[in-house]
């Protein structure tokens, strides 16, 4: 996959990921066939899939084999499908429309829901400890590294952030907290993961990796506040201008339209002059972060 063009190497990542997921998730068919049926459901056939993106290209750092790159994806995945199940449930979100079509909730039930996204995150963690990653000291690494990313000091601690701040204004250190945690770390996870499937990186390597992944995860959320204002809900498949309507504290209420727009661009560049010293294993993670900051959903 390393010679082709990145919208080529792109889709090929994408649909590698879509047929391990779909091995890995249990068959609609087997008991308790509901709950299998709605986990399918909510982690199959949509998304962009930029954090296995990331983990793939970061792979390409270290020389990672991509059966273990398949396994690092889906775990990525499959929780951030998970947060994507419960975020929209309505003691979160309340939303109706997710990558095109209707929540999980809501085109089964919010118990089967709030069931979905346990045994996705759940599964995430069984793909990682029952793979071979040759080290297992390494292995427990990472199913660390995806633990904290997931939970209260990570997404969850994020989200919670989040739900206390709606209708408060924030400043933008407290702003910048509550999105390393909730959408930054999943991020960072996804791509020092991809790192770790592979030759261990020297320790500048891996700092630099990781300050790389921090201003990505922070440049994917400027982008997505960005994109809720300006995009349509039939480019975004999800609810458009949910945001300003739930008063939500965002980059553009901080900054305005103009500044958050600039402030992506800042971000990308100090994201790329991190990766400056890997030269050309770095070309995925490169083309990665330019999609990132211009991508139109
Ligand atoms: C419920 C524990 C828990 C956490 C929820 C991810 C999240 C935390 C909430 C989603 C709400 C949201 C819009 C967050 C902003 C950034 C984000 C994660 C957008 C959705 O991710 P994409 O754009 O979605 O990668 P696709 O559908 O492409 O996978």
């Amino acid at each position: 996959m390393n010679a082709l063009p990145f919208a080529e190497w792109m889709s090929a990542v994408q649909g590698r990921v879509e047929n391990a997921l779909c091995r890995c998730l249990p068959d609609a068919d087997s008991v308790p066939q509901r709950l299998h049926a709605a986990m399918r459901y909510a982690a199959l056939g949509g998304g962009k899939r930029v954090r296995p993106l990331l983990a793939f290209a970061a792979g390409e750092l270290s020389g990672a084999p991509t059966k273990r790159l398949d396994r690092v994806a889906c775990a990525v995945e499959l929780i951030h499908a998970y947060s994507l199940v419960h975020d929209d449930l309505p003691c979160m979100d309340d939303d109706t429309l997710r990558r095109g079509r209707p929540t999980c909730h809501i085109e089964y039930d919010e118990a089967t829901a709030l069931l979905v996204g346990d045994s996705l995150q759940t599964l995430a963690f069984e793909l990682l400890a029952d793979a071979d990653f040759g080290e297992p000291a390494r292995q427990i690494e990472m199913i660390a590294l995806l633990a904290r990313a997931s939970g209260s000091r990570g997404m969850a601690g994020g989200q919670a952030i989040d739900l206390a701040a709606v209708g408060k204004p924030l400043e933008q250190p407290e702003l910048e907290l509550m999105h390393a945690l909730k959408t930054g770390a999943l991020i960072r996870a996804a791509v020092l993961l991809g790192a770790l499937a592979g030759t261990p990186l020297t320790d500048d390597e891996r700092a630099r990796l990781d300050r790389f992944a921090r201003r990505a995860g922070l440049l994917f959320q400027v982008v997505d506040d960005i994109l809720d204002c300006t995009a349509s809900t039939a480019t975004l498949g999800k609810t458009a201008g949910k945001d300003e309507a739930a008063a939500k504290p965002t980059y553009v209420a901080l900054l305005g339209l103009e500044a958050a727009r600039a402030y992506a661009g800042e971000l990308r560049a100090e994201a790329l002059a991190e990766l400056a010293v890997f030269g050309a294993r770095a070309a995925r993670l490169t083309q990665l972060a330019d999609f990132i900051c211009h991508r139109p959903f």
